[in-house]
């Protein structure tokens, strides 16, 4: 049975390696090579730059670390390494041309596929519960979801294309009561989780009110509307200092449209729909439009007590709904629409406390700076969290419509500079409970 076991993991990883590299190519294949070496933004690298990257990474840390091997290419570890090689200045460097970087990803993967059918599972820590796969394939995963990224600030006729998402089913409250108490934060027990959403500690909080689904573009114009952007009683300093600086008036990618607005999104504008969460604004927009609210943002504990815990039995479970992996009822994950979809269209990856799109749609900005929880360790790499630990990131959560569900969960964390905004992110705002309330 622990070989049956052995065998189905090994399906399994094959099975998500398979899906993931289709994701690639299709982001990869929807432009020419001309365009794949370009940089359509200097907050981007150029396509092909995340495409070498990913068999890079693959490379060193299956074909070399896991399984032992000659290195394919130890002549581009520096090329392709993020630390060693800026954004801005990845058009300059000597990259492998388009075919030869897909030739590269097809010999690592195929020494990948050999190695998996011959890994032993027990033998050690990286590979236990094939770890090291997971943490390859939610690598990959990230980087198409940067290349979705990299597709929206390009300019041109639409080269992606997807159904839109569902329509609202039900009714949405505007905001939800977490009753005070303790939950776990965190995890132990993911086999595929990363080192800085471990380990699992009790986190114990007062009764908060959390907003029960994102911030919509109808309630941002508002805020608009009212005046938020010229008004420094909402911002932070810094915050202010940088709306100032890069002249900041509406999220990124919208225009104003006679009497209303319009978004690009993927080459296409169209105009500004109300009941969608807001989506491309910055950590100090969404700090500006809460202050505006009366509110504030959640804390990440907060978010993640949202997300996690079930008042029935006080544990917390993987995703608001439960411990069963995303469907397309559950969450809008995967690239399978090209936008964040309306408030009221997935009832059924509602919390038991009914707070509604916590996974999927817009990652969301929480209050948190990103830090490692008490008792972290770094694994397998420093470099993939606790370098970025400090004050200059903040934590998101979530996931959007741009992110696979391999690299999504109740417990993943992510994390941004806070003026940035080509991202898929949006929020959702909280208050502490009035005495009234939390006593109910
Ligand atoms: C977790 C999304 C912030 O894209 O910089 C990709 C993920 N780490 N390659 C990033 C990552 C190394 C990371 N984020
Ligand atoms: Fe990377």
């Amino acid at each position: 049975s622990i070989d049956r076991d052995a065998e189905g993991l090994r399906g399994r990883i094959a099975a998500e390696l398979a899906r993931t590299r289709a994701r690639t190519v299709l982001l990869t294949e929807a432009v020419d090579d001309a365009d794949l070496i370009r940089q359509h933004s200097p907050l981007m690298s150029p396509l092909v730059w995340d495409l070498a990257h990913v068999g890079n990474q693959e490379e060193l840390w299956l074909v070399r670390d896991v399984g032992g091997r000659e290195p394919v290419r130890c002549d581009i570890d520096d090329l392709y390494d993020a630390f060693k090689q800026p954004r801005r200045d990845r058009p300059s460097l000597p990259l492998l041309p388009p075919p030869e970087a897909r030739a590269y990803l097809a010999t690592v993967r195929e020494k990948v596929y050999d190695l998996l059918d011959r890994v032993a599972f027990d033998n050690g820590r990286l590979v236990a519960d094939g770890f090291a796969f997971g943490m390859i394939v939610q690598h990959e995963q990230q980087h198409d979801e940067t290349m979705l990224a990299t597709h929206q600030l390009r300019s041109g006729p639409a080269a992606l294309h997807a159904p839109p998402p569902p329509e609202p089913t039900g009714w949405v409250p505007a905001e939800v009561l977490v009753p005070a108490g303790p939950f776990q934060m965190g995890t132990d027990a993911d086999p595929w989780a990363l080192d800085n959403e471990r380990p699992a500690h009790r986190v114990d909080l007062p009764a908060y009110v959390i907003d029960a689904a994102p911030v919509t573009n109808g309630a941002y114009r508002a805020f608009i509307a009212d005046g938020g952007y010229d008004d420094p009683r909402w911002w932070s300093e810094a915050g202010w200092q940088h709306r100032r600086q890069a002249g900041l008036s509406a999220p990124m990618h919208w225009r104003r449209d006679g009497d209303g607005w319009s978004y690009l999104r993927f080459g296409t504008w169209s105009r500004v729909r109300d009941d969608e969460p807001v989506v491309h604004v910055c950590f100090h927009e969404a700090q500006a439009y809460a202050t505006w609210a009366g509110k504030r943002l959640p804390t990440e504990a907060e978010w993640e007590k949202a997300a996690r815990w079930d008042p029935a039995t006080g544990r917390s479970r993987r995703y608001p709904w439960g411990d069963g992996d995303p469907t397309a009822a559950h969450a809008n994950l995967g690239q399978r629409h090209l936008s964040p979809a309306p408030v009221g269209a997935y009832p059924a990856g509602a919390s038991p406390l009914g707070v509604h799109q916590l996974i999927g749609d817009v990652w969301e900005w929480t209050a948190t700076p990103f830090r490692g929880y008490p008792g972290f360790a770094a694994f397998p790499y420093r470099e993939y969290s606790e370098v970025f630990f400090g004050d200059d990131y903040q934590v998101l959560r979530g996931g959007s419509f741009g992110t696979d569900q391999a690299a999504c969960r109740g417990t993943f964390r992510n994390w941004d500079y806070p003026i940035r905004r080509q991202i898929f992110s949006g929020f959702r705002c909280a208050r502490d409970a009035r005495p009234d309330e939390a006593h109910q």
